[in-house]
């Protein structure tokens, strides 16, 4: 309950920063694009996870003005880093649903390219199943306009709800990504093996990339370079880290 009242006054006071976590081409060990996850540091409780504190925020409806804060300081700071760079790092945020789905949004997208100036195919959207909770039109509409602007839309935590298949045969994105959840057992779990080699072989004959998430260990590594996921991303290359040092990381990684 204090905490609900907390957020009210976090985002005023600053309180929320963005941390990113690198992913990497599974070829080539290069980091090609990070993902912006958000911490708030609570003044008496320290940090404070996003599981614990987006969905309140959802509850709320603050989930309106921290997300459009959220999109807009990841292009700041994207393009910051980018300003000392040859080539452009892409950056992924995460849309919670009520954000994706209300209107305005894109006007919000639109607003914070130009006055940014992060190139709009530098800027990646990642959104659950759950968008399509209310109807699958308006969202596909919404994802060709944003493809026409040059946003590329990512599935995140592919595999953890339910009809994923019609919502790849449906949703106009240009790459999914694989639920932690599987990735922890294909090694072991010949079963998941299949599932992951499926989506990973439909998702590229939909023209679809693929990226593993919490990849841990080499062996996890290995596994899905070998089933030809392209992208991977987990502690075993990086944590989430904070802009500064991100600056300090090498191109290749690990
Ligand atoms: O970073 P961490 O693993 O603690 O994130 C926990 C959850 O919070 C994940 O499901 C992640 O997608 C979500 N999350 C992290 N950052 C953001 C954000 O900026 N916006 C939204 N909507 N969700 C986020
Ligand atoms: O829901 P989403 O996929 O956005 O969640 C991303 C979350 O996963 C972030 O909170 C991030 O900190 C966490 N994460 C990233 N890499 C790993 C990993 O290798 N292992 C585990 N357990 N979590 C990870
Ligand atoms: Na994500
Ligand atoms: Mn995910």
């Amino acid at each position: 309950v204090k905490l609900r009242h907390d957020l009210h006054t976090a985002l005023n006071e600053n309180q929320f920063e963005i941390h990113y976590q690198p992913l990497v081409d599974a070829v080539t060990g290069r980091m090609r694009s990070v993902e912006a996850l958000v911490r708030w540091k609570h003044p008496t409780r320290g940090m404070i996870s996003p599981g614990e504190f987006i969905p309140l925020a959802e509850q709320t409806g603050q989930i309106i003005p921290l997300g459009l804060w959220i999109l807009k300081q990841a292009c700041i700071e994207i393009a910051d880093f980018n300003a000392q760079r040859e080539r452009g790092l892409r950056v992924a945020v995460n849309i919670s649903s009520l954000q994706f789905i209300r209107g305005g949004f894109l006007d919000d997208v639109r607003r914070v390219l130009a006055e940014t100036g992060l190139p709009p195919q530098l800027l990646e959207l990642e959104v659950t199943e759950s968008v399509l909770l209310d109807g699958a039109e308006p969202v596909i509409e919404l994802m060709e306009t944003l493809k026409t602007l040059g946003v590329r839309v990512a599935l995140d935590d592919f595999g953890t709800g339910f009809s994923s298949l019609s919502y790849l045969r449906d949703l106009p994105t240009h790459k999914v990504k694989l639920d932690r959840s599987f990735v922890e057992k294909t090694t072991t779990d010949h079963r998941i093996a299949a599932i992951v080699q499926g989506v990973i072989t439909m998702a590229h004959h939909m023209d679809m990339i693929v990226v593993a998430e919490g990849i841990e260990t080499r062996e996890q590594q290995d596994d899905l370079a070998r089933r030809h996921c392209d992208i991977l991303q987990g502690y075993l290359f990086a944590q989430p880290m904070p802009l500064a040092d991100l600056k300090k990381l090498p191109d290749l990684l690990p």
